[in-house]
């Protein structure tokens, strides 16, 4: 089924941070008129594709989109209006070719991936099918599948202006029986955890992606609250009902050759010894990010360890990158990588990052970033892709529960399976 581009118009608006983004809207003859946000992150990997921003001080202190948002109304416009794309990758491809810098420097990264984003959805709707189905058809993905919601639920790093180091302490009801029951779960548990918070006297105030952000400073504090909570809201900690995942994000701890956490200074070994603790004490299965993006040999040692006991999920180190993903599978860094389609700046790039790591039985974790709009892609790229797990922060507030809240559409509606298909590590 081919699209024929009639229109296409970019707007500037707000994120979730009250920072500027895009939403591209594009009219085919055959999709109508269909719609995408985009998203950015904060903790971003030095590989990533390219955001345009104004760097005009005088507006948004420098975060303005107005250059990025002219591109889609102009160069891009100009160089899709009346052509007709038979598949998303001729449309993907043309983009990239146009921007002409490999990292989408040019156009912006912010521009190509809401144009990508919302032809993807021209293809679907063209198609006359929903969105994750299209993805279903692409080859070399899995079957579809309900993904694994990964509440995040303590936000520090980056994302908050607290004094815990480590980044975001996620949910994973690894044991619920459906998304709806998982989401159930992760909100009551949620809930659970406000009120010990409050008991505490420790500030219920939210972070960037909706989890609180207490005066705590250590990792395990965070996990021994995590699971008081889970018991607390009635559930089970561990892999039969309510698992943890970590990301620490630690390219944002690593200075002068040290992680810098709760006032300490570790090597990459003892992070290792770090978490290899963690592990035997609290119900972690998954950790991403453990080690800072430039640290290859840590990650190399760090896999060796926890690789077969542990999800080690690499984001700022591969930035859903097929080509870096592919030099990770062969030096044997990581078992996993984290999927954000602006990363890399177009959805064709992003599967093609799936698909290399489905063939190297690496998983694949759908992700938003800590800004958002209420667009809910992420949720249909996870379903369709069969990756079986996907973050998108705290159950609570709108641009996170957005994506929660399709997964409970797309359930409802179809049968899938649900949680991850592969070895559970
Ligand atoms: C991350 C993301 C999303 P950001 O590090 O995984 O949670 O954060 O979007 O700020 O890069
Ligand atoms: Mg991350």
């Amino acid at each position: 089924m081919s699209i024929t581009v009639r229109g296409l118009h970019a707007v500037e608006v707000l994120d979730s941070r009250a920072r500027p983004t895009l939403t591209v809207t594009l009219a085919t003859d055959e999709g109508g008129t269909v719609r995408a946000g985009v998203p950015a992150g904060a903790s971003t990997g030095s590989r990533e594709a390219v955001e345009r921003r104004d760097g005009d001080p005088a507006r948004y202190g420098g975060q303005g989109v107005r250059g990025a948002v002219a591109a889609v109304n102009g160069e891009i416009l100009d160089a899709l209006r009346g052509r007709s794309f038979d598949r998303l990758a001729d449309l993907d491809g043309t983009l990239t070719a146009l921007d002409g810098t490999g990292t989408k420097t040019r156009l912006g990264a912010n521009a190509v991936v809401g144009v990508s984003m919302a032809a993807a959805r021209a293809f679907a709707a063209a198609a006359g099918v929903p969105l994750w189905r299209s993805f279903a058809g692409a080859g070399g993905l899995g079957e579809p599948r309900m993904p694994v919601p990964h509440f995040n639920v303590v936000n520090g790093g980056v994302h908050a202006p607290n004094a815990l180091d480590f980044q975001e302490f996620m949910l994973a009801p690894l044991g619920a029986p459906s998304v709806a029951e998982a989401v159930r779960a992760g909100a009551e548990t949620y809930a659970a955890l406000r009120t010990l918070l409050i008991g505490r006297r420790l500030s219920a105030g939210l972070g960037d992606e909706g989890g609180f952000a207490p005066e705590i400073a250590t990792p395990e504090e965070v996990l021994d609250l995590l699971v008081e909570a889970i018991t607390a809201a009635g559930y089970q900690p561990g892999r039969d009902g309510i698992a943890i995942a970590m990301d620490p994000a630690t390219s944002e701890l690593y200075r002068d050759g040290a992680y810098h956490v709760a006032g300490d200074a570790l090597t990459s070994d003892q992070m290792i010894d770090r978490y290899e603790a963690i592990v035997d004490r609290f119900p972690v299965w998954l950790l991403e990010d453990g080690l800072a993006e430039s640290d290859w040999e840590g990650w190399e040692r760090l896999t060796a360890r926890l690789g077969d006991r542990v999800e080690l999920v690499g984001d700022d180190i591969f930035c859903t990158n097929p080509v870096i993903i592919a030099e990770a599978i062969d030096r044997k860094v990581a078992n996993a990588s984290l999927i954000k389609v602006n990363q890399i700046g177009t959805v064709t790039e992003a599967l093609e990052a799936m698909r290399v790591c489905r063939e190297a039985g690496y998983a694949q974790f759908v992700s938003h970033r800590s800004g958002e709009t209420a667009d809910d892609f992420i949720a249909d790229l996870a379903v369709g892709t069969g990756c079986g797990h996907m973050k998108s922060g705290a159950p609570a507030r709108g641009e996170r529960v957005a994506k929660y809240n399709r997964l409970l559409e797309i359930e409802e509606a179809e049968h899938l399976p649900y949680g991850l298909d592969g070895p559970s590590r």
